[in-house]
């Protein structure tokens, strides 16, 4: 085990109340494209944070709408990979440990993990986009849900306004109660672990400052730089599907 490792696990050993903060680099080996780097698909063509906004849904429902169930389709045929089980067996080890997600996938929970806080929401859990109204997650649309293509949103069966995906777009608040279950967990933790996020995102990449300010130790797993790095005691340069099981080990 190389001496970073090492000194991770250390604190990881020596912890009382721990946060896993995670980002979409923590699906990446489960096939799930990150927004940064994913030169695929409709990203190639429209930048996502162009996509991911009220306004892009208001334009244009069935292309925006199209491309959550392309996502949504994409998780269904990932699995979790062994640094989601890594982060539920953080849980198990250290009761009370509390996971932050920035993801909306559904991987954490499929690899066993307790009650992560969705900063961003989820691709499971649509609304109406009127009235809120909570909608069934759609199978896949007939057909493999081809990335680019249109698919008009179904209609709310309250108000008949159009169903939205239940995430949190760019220019939206973020839920305020995990927002608030997030920063209360990150001011009272001693470790906090960040894998696979750029830091980029507001206000999801105060949650590790806050930690950091308070006196936490701040493991990174990422297998590159990012605005975190000077926070970090320790910086782990590797995949989190690799170094993540190695820190449980
Ligand atoms: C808000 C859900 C105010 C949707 C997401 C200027 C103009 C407009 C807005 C802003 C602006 N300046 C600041 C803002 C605010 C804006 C923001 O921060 N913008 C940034 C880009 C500058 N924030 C917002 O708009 C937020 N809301 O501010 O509202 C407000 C307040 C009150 C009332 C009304 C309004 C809302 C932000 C939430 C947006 N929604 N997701 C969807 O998924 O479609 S954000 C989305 O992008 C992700 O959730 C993630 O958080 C973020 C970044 O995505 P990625 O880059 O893909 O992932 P990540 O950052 O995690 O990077 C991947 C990392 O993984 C990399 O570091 C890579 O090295 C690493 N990696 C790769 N492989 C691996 C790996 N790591 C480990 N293992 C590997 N194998
Ligand atoms: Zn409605």
């Amino acid at each position: 085990m190389d001496q970073p490792v090492r000194e991770a696990a250390e604190l990881l050993g020596r912890a009382r109340r721990v946060v896993v903060f995670t980002g979409a680099g923590m699906s990446a080996e489960s096939g799930v494209p990150t927004f940064r780097d994913a030169l695929t698909g409709l990203w190639q063509r429209y930048d996502a944070q162009a996509l991911a906004t009220p306004e892009a849904f208001r334009a244009d429902p069935a292309l925006v709408w199209g491309w959550y169930e392309w996502r949504r389709h994409t998780v269904r045929l990932a699995r979790p990979n062994p640094g989601h089980r890594a982060v539920a067996a953080i849980q198990a080890r250290v009761p009370g440990t509390v996971l932050i997600t920035q993801n909306v996938d559904d991987l954490h929970e499929r690899a066993g993990s307790s009650d992560p806080v969705h900063l961003h929401g989820s691709l499971f859990a649509p609304r109406c986009s009127a009235c809120a109204h909570p909608a069934p997650t759609p199978d896949d649309a007939e057909g493999e849900p081809a990335d680019g293509r249109r698919v008009p949103p179904p209609d709310c069966a309250r108000c008949a306004a159009p169903v939205r995906p239940g995430v949190v777009w760019f220019g939206e608040a973020l839920p305020g109660a995990a927002l608030e279950a997030a920063v209360e967990a990150a001011s009272s933790c001693d470790l906090l672990v960040t894998v696979g996020t750029s830091g980029l995102v507001y206000p999801a990449a105060e949650i590790p400052q806050v930690a950091a300010r308070l006196g936490a130790a701040v493991i990174q797993v990422n297998p590159e730089q990012t605005p975190l790095d000077p926070i970090a005691e320790v910086n782990l340069r590797g995949p989190a599907a690799t170094v993540l099981p190695a820190l449980v080990d």
